[in-house]
């Protein structure tokens, strides 16, 4: 009652009267004076996790989890007839991630806060996130995502820094937002922003004069950088950002009495892949202003800071040319350059460990890794690819530096919160002590061979497919039978993630139903992903799935057995719909190529049975699950660097030499598809397959097929699959974020 009362305060009328908008900011500002009345996590040291991306997703449901009140609100909501998942639904999600690494860095100040470490996120207030996507014409289309106008969590703090930018100064103005630990207090997420930004620059979509620094600085998150002022603009993004970070450290270490220059003493920087870097000269450059010679300031922050790598693809790294930053930052020149030197003096002008190279480009990795404690990859595969091929000149003179730290995700969201059926279930069977240690999941493992626990499983599941299936109607105008198999992808559109070849096996399938061979149960293949804007071959990977959807799904002889959906604008809201909802979690990048991955361990979680390569983070399920309860194939990450190496991978030897592959890469020109689709984006993805194939579709597609007839033909044994279910769930302990931040402070940050 207390609560509801409470309640009733902010809301000012009676449940029943309200709207869910009315419903919707009435609870937003009691969480938020619920936080604001919790304590600030302190410690003696305090860590600053800089990050371009933050992919927070929807704020609400989650803070609610974390004060202990969703529950008793969904209680009251519902005892006046409303839903809390409808006023759910009232908030806009902000989209300030692209995808894997933004979300990380949100699961991990979930973590912190739940941990009671001090750890604050620093980052960017974009006003538009990542892009929305609608289709037309089987085509992606982006128009800017507004979230800043619906009431959200974020607090003008009114402090302010000045930051140089060309030689101009500029004001950059800070918003906090909440971290609540679970059950817990709280840390904060500050985002920069500047006061001039002019949201009404944006036309056509989402195109903008990227010249106009005072106009544009924060208004998009990942500009294109295609061309010369794309990329000066991530450059001031990314100053703008670190240098704000560093007077903010400087200014709350100066409040607390310290002394910075044993800042290493009492603050851990974590720059989250190359897009802070520049964090690095600044700090030397305060320093330095402070009275510190140069060698010592750069051994201070060298202490203060730690590096997470997240990526192999050499494209990602970032290389700025030297004369981009003069223009930009031109008062950090003289400190890279002097980086530069000492590193020159150093290892005797060895090129492969120059920060700035012969084109006069400026290495941002190469700066993290020389002056960094910690070097760290995300998954163990991907860490022993750094150290021994990417990044080997590194390992070789900074072996002590290198570590692992396999990736995580919050239970919080991606069980409690998204499957409270499923959560509560556990609760039941094993009690609550999995929310503060995920590893007591594996007393699930009692129930391997209980008939009633697996079918209450099995049921849990059903009903998140039904779920999941009003959404589809709903939001994608298809039907699809819960009873069918799930098979599910969804991550960014790229060609190393290869959803070109889940869709070159609905090729096959739906050939295969056409020829009379029908699967035993129908199958629905849900897609879901954005292409960045510049990335035409991932433009042509969704074409060829919605020309596959409007092909397969109105096929009457095809479609009773297998049904295609594209999910549109993919979310993190969208995530949490299907997770739950998921039977085959489909992972099949290029061995090597995924640094970890973390939507196989959501759906790992959720109960659903890894498809996939031995890549990234699915070696590590797989030594957890064991291969029964897993569906490895295709060829190794040795072999594939071997056959980079070597340069012995040739796809058309693969499309001459097989008739099945011959005749589903032909289907991509068949008439068919040519009487929905678009002749040039279908031939070029066809082209690209036979002729070009980086990441080698062809070579694991056979692997591939048959691997997947193997799951789908297990799924059909019952007992058995209920199983493999029980023993994802019952595994997952080990992918939960409060683990990784724990070996994260207990290897690099020591701050509790
Ligand atoms: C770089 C230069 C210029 C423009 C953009 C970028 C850029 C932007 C975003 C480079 C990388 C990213 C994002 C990378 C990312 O999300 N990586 C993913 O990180 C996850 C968390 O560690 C891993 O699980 C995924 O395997 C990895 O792909």
């Amino acid at each position: 009652m207390a609560l509801e009362n409470e309640y009733m305060n902010y809301l000012k009328k009676p449940i029943e009267d309200a709207t869910r908008r009315e419903l919707y900011e009435a609870m937003c500002d009691l969480v938020k004076d619920r936080s604001a009345a919790l304590s600030k996590i302190e410690g003696k040291k305090k860590l600053y996790y800089i990050s371009a991306e933050f992919l927070v997703g929807k704020q609400l449901g989650k803070n609610l989890i974390n004060l202990g009140i969703y529950d008793d609100m969904s209680r009251i909501l519902k005892n006046h007839g409303k839903s809390l998942e409808d006023v759910e639904e009232s908030e806009k999600e902000p989209s300030l991630g692209n995808g894997g690494l933004g979300r990380l860095a949100a699961c991990f100040l979930d973590s912190i806060a739940t941990l009671n470490m001090e750890g604050d996120g620093v980052g960017l207030n974009y006003h538009f996130g990542l892009f929305k996507q609608q289709f037309r014409d089987h085509k992606q289309y982006e128009i800017p995502d507004e979230w800043l106008s619906c009431k959200n969590m974020l607090r003008d703090t009114g402090v302010r820094f000045p930051v140089m930018l060309a030689g101009k100064q500029y004001e950059s103005h800070m918003y906090d937002m909440d971290i609540i630990g679970y059950k817990g207090n709280r840390n904060t997420l500050h985002l920069f922003d500047l006061d001039s930004v002019d949201e009404s620059i944006v036309h056509d979509g989402i195109q903008f004069d990227k010249t106009d620094i005072a106009k544009n600085l924060t208004l998009f998150l990942y500009p294109d950088d295609s061309d010369k002022a794309g990329q000066l603009l991530r450059i001031y993004q990314q100053y703008f950002m670190v240098a704000s970070a560093a007077q903010l450290i400087v200014k709350e270490e100066k409040e607390k009495g310290h002394d910075i220059r044993h800042l290493d003493q009492y603050v851990s920087v974590q720059i989250n892949d190359t897009h802070p870097s520049l964090i690095i000269p600044e700090l030397i450059r305060i320093l330095i202003n402070e009275g510190i010679p140069m060698r010592k300031a750069g051994d201070i922050v060298s202490n203060v800071c730690g590096y997470t790598n997240h990526t192999i693809l050499a494209e990602a790294l970032e290389k700025w040319p030297l004369s981009y930053l003069m223009e930009v930052v031109p008062h950090l020149i003289p400190i890279i350059e002097g980086l530069d030197y000492a590193v020159y003096c150093a290892f005797n002008a060895n090129p492969d460990l120059a920060i700035i190279d012969e084109e006069n480009r400026v290495h941002m990795a190469k700066m993290d890794m020389h002056f960094s404690h910690s070097i760290n990859g995300v998954a163990a595969l991907h860490t022993e690819i750094l150290k021994h091929q990417e990044l080997k000149p590194f390992y070789n003179v900074y072996a002590s530096k290198f570590n692992n730290k396999t990736n995580g995700i919050t239970f919080r969201r991606f069980l409690m919160h998204s499957n409270h059926e499923l959560s509560d279930y556990i609760d039941s069977l094993i009690g609550e002590g999995w929310k503060s240690d995920a590893s007591h999941l594996e007393e699930l493992l009692r129930y391997y061979n209980d008939e009633n626990v697996l079918s209450r499983l099995e049921e849990i599941k059903y009903n998140n497919k039904v779920r999941c299936a009003k959404m589809i109607k709903e939001r994608e105008g298809i039907e699809v039978d819960p009873n069918s198999v799930f098979d599910v992808q969804i991550k960014r559109m790229h060609e190393y993630k290869r959803q070109q070849m889940n869709a070159l096996w609905v090729i096959y399938m739906y050939k295969q139903i056409k020829r009379g061979n029908r699967p035993q149960r129908p199958i629905t293949v849900i897609f879901g992903g954005k292409a960045a804007p510049a990335y035409i071959m991932a433009k042509n990977i969704i074409h060829l799935i919605l020309c596959l959807q409007e092909l397969v799904n109105n096929d009457p002889e095809v479609s009773p057995w297998l049904k295609v959906v594209m999910i549109t604008n993919y979310n993190v809201h969208k995530a949490e719909k299907l997770v739950p909802a998921c039977d085959i979690s489909e992972q099949i990048s290029l061995a090597s190529k995924e640094a970890s991955g973390t939507g196989n361990m959501k759906f790992m979680l959720n109960g659903a049975v890894t498809l996939g390569t031995a890549d990234g983070a699915n070696v590590e399920i797989r030594n957890l699950v064991g291969n029964d309860n897993i569906y490895i194939f295709g060829r190794t990450s040795d072999e594939v660097i071997g056959l980079y190496n070597s340069r012995g991978y040739h796809s058309i030897d693969y499309y001459n030499r097989s008739h099945s592959i011959h005749e589903i890469v032909d289907f991509l020109t068949g008439p068919e598809l040519l009487a929905i689709g678009d002749s040039k984006m279908l031939g070029d993805l066809k082209e690209n397959l036979i002729n070009k194939d980086w990441f080698m579709t062809l070579l694991d597609i056979e692997s591939y097929c048959a691997v997947k007839e193997t799951a789908l033909y297990d799924y059909e044994n019952r007992a058995w699959w209920k199983r493999k279910s029980l023993v994802n769930t019952a595994k997952a302990g080990f992918f939960s974020s409060d683990r990784t931040i724990n070996d994260y402070n207990w290897d690099i940050w020591h701050i509790r």
